[in-house]
């Protein structure tokens, strides 16, 4: 821990990786405030982009993330990089910091996801995965409502994630990847249906690549069997609607008295047995933020707040390490499913 930093904080943090998705990182840690967090470090392995956030934000610049670890001590690393560095990065964080954040997805195997979380084991280090699809509104809301009972027990969910947006102009790598959609958006959905329905039996998935410019999958459909429910997963980049509901996750949760439905527009209508009443769960847009990622930005805000409840001892990582290598293993399974044809056992 930082010298004089006590378990309340403010704490000492440190970015590793100043790309695309970074930025909202960066708003985000500075909204909560120095008395929560303070973004002391940025590395990037390139030089520019870790000067230019390191500058915007008030903080130090670095290339080498050894380098800054030694220089700053930070209580936690917020690791915004991409899936192949991830590994090495929490190995060589894990030992000097209280808290290892890591976005999603965790790896590409689990070999090396495993490694990861004994690595924080082993130091006895919080391990976070930023996995903020659970903390935006809508879904927060949900989860409200189904622990509250008004729905019953959940039996079925459904979750669409389907847009035509170009999400290769602000992320080009998307377009290279040989796995796309259920590594990128599939940990996302993948995380929701654990937590509503509880761990995946069974899956069986259909892929598509549908736009030839781009290498990996970017369309699924998946069906996954839970105790007493039943879950259906689709998500497609390459759908035509109108209006574009990028970056909406639309949903439908039927539990034995009731349902609860997530629509376009943030509209969350449920149904049970009293009738139907609908609920506005737009999140608001951030000082720093615009339309149509409001629904990122603001859950990013959620989850960083999260982690500073971890970092003072009032919260267990959500998902942990440990929990999202559960998720990992249900994507592999889906890529399995769709390769054999048949059904699998994450
Ligand atoms: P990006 O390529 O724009 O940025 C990654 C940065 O990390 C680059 O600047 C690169 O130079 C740097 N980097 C790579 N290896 C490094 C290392 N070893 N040390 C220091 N810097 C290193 O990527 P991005 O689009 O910002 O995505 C980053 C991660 O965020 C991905 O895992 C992606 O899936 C995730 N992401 C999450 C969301 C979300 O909603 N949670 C949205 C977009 C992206
Ligand atoms: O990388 C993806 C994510 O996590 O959310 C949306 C995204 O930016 C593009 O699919």
């Amino acid at each position: 821990m930082t010298e004089g930093a006590s378990a309340a904080g403010p704490f000492t943090g440190c970015l590793i990786g100043a790309g695309f998705f970074a930025r909202n990182h960066m708003q985000a840690w500075r909204d909560l405030g120095p008395e929560g967090v303070r973004i002391a470090g940025v590395c990037d392995l390139d030089e520019g982009r870790a000067r230019t956030m390191a500058e915007e934000f008030g903080a130090r610049a670095f290339t080498d993330p050894a380098a800054m670890l030694a220089a700053l001590r930070p209580d936690f690393v917020d690791i915004a990089t991409t899936p192949p560095s991830h590994r090495a990065l929490v190995e060589l964080c894990a030992p000097q910091v209280r808290l290892v954040i890591c976005q999603k997805p965790i790896a590409d195997t689990p070999n090396d996801a495993r490694a990861m979380v004994d690595a924080c084991d082993r130091a006895g280090a919080a391990f976070v995965i930023h996995e903020n699809f659970r903390w935006q509104r809508p879904f927060v809301r949900m989860q409200e409502l189904l622990l509250a009972g008004a729905i019953g027990m959940p039996r079925f969910l459904r979750l669409n994630f389907r847009h035509g947006w170009d999400v290769y102009a602000g992320q080009p790598y998307l377009a290279t990847v040989p796995r796309l959609a259920i590594m990128d958006i599939g940990v996302h959905l993948f995380d929701l249906v654990r937590l509503f329905l509880g761990e995946a039996r069974a899956i069986t998935c259909e892929t598509q690549k549908r736009n030839p410019r781009v290498e990996g999958e970017d369309a699924f459909t998946a069906l996954t069997a839970h105790d007493g429910a039943v879950g259906v997963t689709d998500a497609s980049f390459h759908s035509t609607l109108r209006p574009e509901p990028f970056p909406q996750t639309l949903a439908v949760l039927e539990g034995d008295r009731g349902t609860l439905e997530l629509r376009e527009g943030y509209r969350l209508v449920i149904h049970d047995e009293t009738g139907r009443r609908e609920e506005d769960v737009e999140p608001p847009v951030p000082a720093w933020g615009e339309k149509p990622w409001h629904v990122v930005q603001d859950s990013v805000l959620a989850f960083q707040r999260h982690v500073v409840a971890v970092l003072r001892g009032q919260a267990t990582p959500q998902p942990s390490g440990a929990d999202n290598l559960r998720t990992l293993a249900l994507c592999l399974a889906a890529y399995r499913s769709a390769e054999i044809g048949a059904r699998v056992s994450p």
